[in-house]
């Protein structure tokens, strides 16, 4: 067969895939309501250490079995570093780094985010079993990205 033959099946199987690669995403954003998160809110991460909530970070009783924890992501540490709530609790974390992109993804549930400075990142989880959960950064935030961890203890 002649070369045209090839470069018009190319040419109709690009404009194919491309079509396809287009409905895909339009029907998923307008059909399915798939969308980008945006950021439940916003703080400026210069002054976010002088900021509520994060001015004071760590684990607050909203209501009887529920509570906030705030925390704070440094180069490279989290504060707190350690968070203990009893059995049965819902915990609603509401983060955010003061400086670069740290992530925090937390054993043996299904929160995992990236913390973005000026970004708030807020997460709810009910611990139903005792125990520890390690949290750790995922990340890669500099030298000492592998010492970035803390746990949650369910007692
Ligand atoms: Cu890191």
């Amino acid at each position: 067969m002649k070369v045209e033959f090839y470069e018009k099946v190319f040419l109709v199987l690009t404009v194919v895939v491309l079509a396809a690669g287009l409905i895909t995403i339009g029907a998923s954003v307008l059909v399915a309501g798939v969308h980008v998160p945006s950021p439940a809110a916003r703080v400026d991460p210069r002054t976010v250490a002088q900021t509520p909530p994060f001015d004071q970070p760590g684990l607050r009783e909203i209501a009887p079995g529920k509570y906030e924890a705030v925390i704070l992501a440094r180069a490279w540490f989290y504060d707190p570093k350690e968070i203990r709530v009893p059995v049965g609790s819902t915990v609603t974390f509401k983060m955010t780094s003061a400086d670069v992109v740290h992530g925090f993804e937390l054993e043996g549930t299904t929160l995992n985010g990236m913390l973005i400075p000026g970004q708030v990142l807020t997460m709810t989880t009910t611990f139903e079993e005792p125990g520890e959960h390690l949290f750790i950064c995922h990340e890669y935030c500099g030298v000492g990205h592998h010492t970035m961890f803390g746990r949650v203890v369910v007692e």
